[in-house]
């Protein structure tokens, strides 16, 4: 599915954010920046050492990364040129910030995007595994940031969800139907 908001192609996938041959892809890391299960561990498998090496000097300069916000390494051996790395919020109810701070991942990524002048940036389901955040609400507040940030002016031509299986994918659809062009 797609939907074209100004200069920029918003595409709906299933498939594997490791695979994607764009110029960066977002990985929902945790504070340490140190690895981990889902996205973060198939990221650092398939990118390599590389990764974590930039990650560590990251943490040096400014400790760990807090909820809502975007640092910039390589992509090692991945297709892409660079991983962005975010971390969501962990679900606990739902009146804790967790939207703002899922809001405040996807534009965060998408500002490092651009200062780093990519054109195509691919997104996970930030949120939705380990840290259980409700598909379904995920995915609305996803697209409602993302379609906000695009419809403010974007040099990025796309901005590609991978979703990782068809239930992910239909609530990406749902939701996107969902929101008025
Ligand atoms: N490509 C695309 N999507 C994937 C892939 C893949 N290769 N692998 C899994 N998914 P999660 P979170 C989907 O748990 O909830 C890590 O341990 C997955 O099916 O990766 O933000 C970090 O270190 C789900 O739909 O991220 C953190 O500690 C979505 O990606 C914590 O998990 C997100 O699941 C972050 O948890």
């Amino acid at each position: 599915m797609e939907r074209q908001i100004g200069n920029t192609r918003l595409v709906l996938v299933r498939g594997d954010i490791t695979r994607q041959a764009v110029d960066a892809v977002v990985n929902a890391a945790n504070p340490s920046l140190m690895g981990g299960g889902g996205v973060d561990g198939a990221i650092h498998r398939a990118g390599g050492p590389a990764i974590l090496d930039e990650c560590k000097k990251i943490v040096k300069k400014i400790g760990r990364l807090e909820p809502g916000g975007a640092v910039v390494t390589t992509a090692g051996n991945l297709p892409a040129r660079h991983v962005i790395h975010t971390v969501g919020p962990v679900w606990k109810g739902g009146a804790r910030g967790e939207p703002e701070v899922l809001s405040s991942a996807y534009v965060e990524s998408l500002k490092r995007a651009e200062e780093l002048g990519c054109r195509s940036v691919a997104f996970p389901s930030i949120s939705t595994g380990a840290y259980g955040y409700p598909l379904e609400e995920a995915a609305r507040v996803a697209l409602e940031a993302v379609i906000a940030h695009l419809e403010e002016g974007s040099p990025l031509e796309e901005v590609r969800f991978v979703l990782f299986s068809d239930p992910v994918l239909a609530a990406y659809e749902t939701a996107l139907e969902r929101l008025k062009p």
